[in-house]
């Protein structure tokens, strides 16, 4: 009887695990080699279902500036195909997402995604307004929070001694600010730092032109320290995110297991 129970667990952790339990970021670009025409963010979710009050939120953090939003989109009725993925970008980009990728057209990815220090957030009842600064003292924590829940968020810094970032999740690398960064095949932990690579992007092909696929290669000389030399990592806008990069944190259905696992074994011993 235990053992059935047992299985059944697995079963259904299998099944869970095979359908996307969380939304998340998973990868951003916004400073690539010459013009900054085609940035992006790229979005998992549940796959083949209508999405609900979902929003993402640009927070500037930029000196006296910092905790104003900067851009808010709304993604909400957005449909999604049989990966999960939405690819937010401009219009005309030079991308070829995988078929089951959703494609979201805004003119903030033809430059308006800045470089300096930026934090994104994706969130459920946004209640805010764009342009408004949401940190009057700029101390790192919003005077008022705009929306009812966050779901993740990741940013960065280019080292401005005023500057702020709005979420647990801050990357960094070898030096200079990432031009992009992509979250960790297989990791679904939210506001992680380590759950991302970050990196300037190699600008091979025509200097400082965006040659696309080539552009997409992360320098690893100049990436966070999580990277795996000789990995080959570069961005995937529109497909699943690049594996190998470095090896996957504990991932949560192995968590699960474990705890299963061992509350199976306490009951064994106790009975
Ligand atoms: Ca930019
Ligand atoms: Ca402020
Ligand atoms: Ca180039
Ligand atoms: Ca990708």
């Amino acid at each position: 009887m235990l053992r059935r129970t047992f299985f059944s667990a697995l079963l259904l952790l299998a099944t869970e695990a095979s359908m996307q339990a969380a939304t998340l970021l998973n990868e951003i670009m916004l400073n690539p080699p010459g013009t900054d025409n085609y940035e992006f963010v790229e979005i998992l979710t549940d796959a083949n279902t209508t999405i609900t009050d979902l929003w993402l939120l640009q927070i500037e953090g930029d000196s006296t500036g910092a905790g104003t939003v900067d851009s808010a989109i709304n993604l909400s009725g957005t449909m999604t195909g049989s990966n999960g993925l939405i690819l937010l970008t401009s219009a005309g980009y030079p991308y070829t997402p995988a078929s089951g990728t959703i494609v979201v057209q805004d003119s903030i990815f033809a430059g308006s995604t800045e470089n300096g220090t930026i934090t994104f957030l994706l969130v459920s009842g946004f209640t805010g307004t764009v342009a408004t600064d949401y940190d009057s003292d700029n101390d790192g924590v919003f005077d008022s929070t705009p929306y009812s829940l966050l779901l993740d968020s990741v940013g960065w810094t280019d080292g401005g001694s005023t500057d702020k970032n709005y979420t647990t999740a801050v990357l960094s690398q070898s030096s200079g600010t990432p031009d992009g960064a992509f979250r960790i095949f297989g990791d679904s932990t939210a506001n992680s730092t380590s759950s991302w690579i970050a990196g300037d992007l190699v600008d091979g092909g025509t200097p400082s032109v965006f040659d696309v696929p080539g552009d997409l290669l992360i320098d690893e000389t100049k990436a966070s320290s999580n990277i795996t030399p000789g990995s080959g990592a570069a961005l995937t806008p529109g497909s699943e995110n690049f594996s190998g990069a470095a090896a996957p944190e504990p991932s949560r259905i192995l968590l699960t297991l474990t705890a299963l696992c061992a509350t199976s074994f306490r009951r064994r011993r106790r009975s």
